[in-house]
């Protein structure tokens, strides 16, 4: 199924949708060696390494539209940074090799290495600043929740769409003193908080299944490349979420202004922050709600834990894999 030229004009060719889960793997893995030592940039680093060694393997002409920052402060994966093998199609990626540092380096639930693919253009240039967002799973009518609608609102509408009394519902909340404001407003409406560390993409996803993750709704202010890749997975998997940018600086909006930003104050939705056909990856690294962190067993094997998924077919799989020699094809082209 060897492709040329650009994507299909039904989308990306779906044979990447398999190549992608390798490039979390590996990264999930390389940042799982330093759970739990309190070293967030050696755990970030080597996720970075290693995702990028990965993504240099595969058969596109990828660039980095989301990463780990502009190209004089970020080493590698900065926005604009070319990768893959240069034939194949032309793709935009946005990722984050450990979503969560500081929680894979304090060992605790929900640390991810994350990527999305689009075809070019179609994923919002987000520059480094916040987002504020409110995501909800798959199910509900267009427009139960609303960025701009009060916290009770939201809980109150959500509650009766979903047919449950207020004080069943439970809101994920990074866990900040800007959202003071916020927690204690949610707390008002009856309904229950589950406050994080970090970790928002994951939080975001927990809301596509309440049954498993206790989740309902994703409510604050976080990073906006994070919600670029949460809006990726649900656009796969189902469900809702509004954003708009929180800049604070002039300096902030020269940069979003330079990423191609018009409106500071535009509510995107899900599907204008992830256009077309989109491809969504997230392996576990520390234990999760949604996917196990990885394991290393005393023979040497190593589990994986990897959602992957595609927008265009909604397609969404779950990938438990056993790796057994994974250092052997390191330094392979
Ligand atoms: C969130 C969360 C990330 O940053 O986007 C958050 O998803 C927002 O930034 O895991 P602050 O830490 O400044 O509140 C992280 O926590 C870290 O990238
Ligand atoms: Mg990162
Ligand atoms: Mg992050």
């Amino acid at each position: 199924m060897a492709m040329t030229g650009n994507a299909k004009a039904a989308g990306l060719d779906r044979i990447l949708t398999l190549e992608l889960v390798r490039v979390t793997e590996r990264a999930a893995v390389a940042a799982a060696r330093w759970r739990g030592r309190g070293d967030e940039m050696a755990a970030d680093q080597a996720a970075v390494d290693a995702m990028r060694r990965e993504l240099n393997r595969l058969p596109i002409e990828g660039t980095v539209v989301i990463g780990e920052g502009e190209r004089d402060e970020a080493p590698m994966l900065y926005i604009g940074e070319k990768v893959g093998k240069g034939s194949g199609p032309k793709v935009d990626i946005a990722l984050d090799p450990l979503e969560g540092t500081t929680i894979c380096a304090k060992n605790q639930p929900n640390s991810l290495a994350v990527i999305a693919i689009a075809e070019g253009g179609s994923l919002l240039y987000a520059p480094d600043v916040y987002m504020q967002k409110i995501a909800i799973g798959p199910g509900y009518a267009k427009g139960v929740v609303d960025l701009d609608a009060s916290p009770l609102e939201n809980i109150q509408a959500l509650a009766a769409a979903k047919g449950v009394p207020v004080n069943e519902i439970t809101a994920c909340i990074l866990d900040r003193p800007r959202h003071a404001k916020l927690i204690e407003d949610v707390r008002a409406t009856g309904a229950a908080l589950r406050l994080i560390g970090d970790g928002d993409v994951a939080g975001v996803i927990h809301t596509t299944n309440p049954d498993e993750t206790g989740i309902d709704i994703y409510l604050g202010i976080g990073g906006a490349p994070e919600g670029v890749l949460a809006a990726a997975a649900l656009r796969c998997i189902g469900g809702q979420m509004q954003g708009r940018l929180v800049t604070q600086s002039d300096a902030q909006r020269e940069r979003a202004a330079k990423m191609g930003v018009k409106d500071f104050d535009k509510k995107f939705t899900h599907d204008e922050m992830a256009k077309g056909d989109v491809l969504f990856a997230a392996t576990g690294v520390t234990d999760g709600n949604l996917l196990s962190g990885v394991r290393f067993a005393r023979n040497g094997e190593i589990t994986t834990d990897t959602v992957v998924m595609r927008s265009s077919s909604g397609t969404v799989r779950w990938i438990k894999a056993t790796h057994r020699d994974l250092e052997k094809f390191d330094n392979e082209g």
